[in-house]
């Protein structure tokens, strides 16, 4: 059967973000963390300045629509000076207990990527947690809660970004060794959607399980596109997957999605719930803008329950 409606509403104020409402000069704002804090929705995007260096940069809002940069970039934790790092990117928002831990890309080139782990209480200071685990793996997203006594994430291991690769999950006892990696299944075998795929948001805790929101990759004559569909992971065993969305979710269609640096690219990094059972994206729009869409939780849930 063919979906009639699209379960994703796009703001039709969309972008929300774009490096011209920067405080500076920069080429790209976009695929931010989010999450909200006290009363404010916090945004940490990549802001690429013109020495093409991907820096996270906060923007603020109390509406969750009109947002302010910070006038300068936070303060970043040092990194460990044996895993130097260049670029920060990706980060992943997860409120852990009273602390909020950023896992992010940190690379010194697109094929030399960690995954790097941060942590703050008040998005003003910010600690390093670990400089970063195995050389060659991104798309880190923290569970909110520990699973079966330890720490858990999504990962995304890979050799090179032009080569297949899809979601793992790996544990830790402290947030700096981890292990137990495994990739994530459905009906038993590795999954695999798409050319490559991984992590987008860091998952929500629903009753089924845990709702992932992730990107998935295809190949065409004039390169990749990125999508984003859903999938739930079982609560004790988030390595399977209980049922998944057959049709895309969300996609690049308008024009601030299919031009910028990487076209064709719609890139997910938090989505947040909200009280009346919505969750709100801020997604990556063609690695330049961002965009902010809208979903009910419970369509989300019943399109993968739709493919079990
Ligand atoms: C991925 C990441 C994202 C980016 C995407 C498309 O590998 O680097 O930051 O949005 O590629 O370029």
């Amino acid at each position: 059967m063919f979906t009639k409606k699209r379960i994703i509403t796009k703001y039709e104020n969309n972008p929300v973000m774009s490096p011209s409402k920067m405080p500076i000069e920069c080429l790209y704002t976009f695929n931010p963390g989010a999450i909200k804090y006290k009363d404010e929705y916090i945004m940490m995007m990549d802001v690429t300045t013109l020495d093409d260096i991907h820096r996270i940069w906060i923007a603020r809002s109390k509406d969750g629509y009109n947002f302010t940069p910070d006038p300068n970039p936070p303060k970043w934790p040092a990194p460990d000076p044996k895993h130097p790092e260049m670029n920060t990117y990706d980060p992943r928002i997860t409120k852990f207990g009273d602390e909020y831990i950023i896992l992010y890309a940190s690379d010194l080139g697109q094929n030399e990527c960690r995954v790097g782990i941060i942590k703050t209480k008040d998005f003003e200071n910010f600690e390093r947690v670990s400089t970063a685990s195995e050389l060659g793996n991104r798309n880190g997203a923290l569970f909110p809660e520990k699973i079966n006594g330890l720490y858990c994430r999504l990962d995304r291991p890979f050799g090179n970004e032009q080569d297949p690769c899809s979601m793992w999950v790996s544990y830790s006892p402290d947030l700096v060794f981890w292990g137990k990696s495994e990739p994530v299944k459905f009906n038993g075998k590795p999954f695999m959607d798409g050319f490559k795929m991984g992590a987008g948001a860091v998952p929500i805790r629903i009753k089924e399980g845990w709702l992932e929101l992730y990107h998935t990759v295809s190949t065409t004559c004039n390169g990749f596109i990125y999508r984003i569909k859903a999938c739930i992971l079982d609560a004790d065993d988030p390595a399977k997957i209980i049922g998944y969305t057959k049709d895309f979710l969300l996609w690049p269609e308008y024009d601030y999605e299919m031009r910028g640096r990487v076209a064709n690219v719609t890139f997910l990094c938090n989505a947040i719930p909200e009280d009346d059972g919505t969750i709100k994206m801020y997604y990556g729009a063609a690695d330049t803008n961002i965009g902010l869409a809208t979903a009910k939780i419970d369509e989300i849930v019943a399109a993968c329950l739709e493919n079990k």
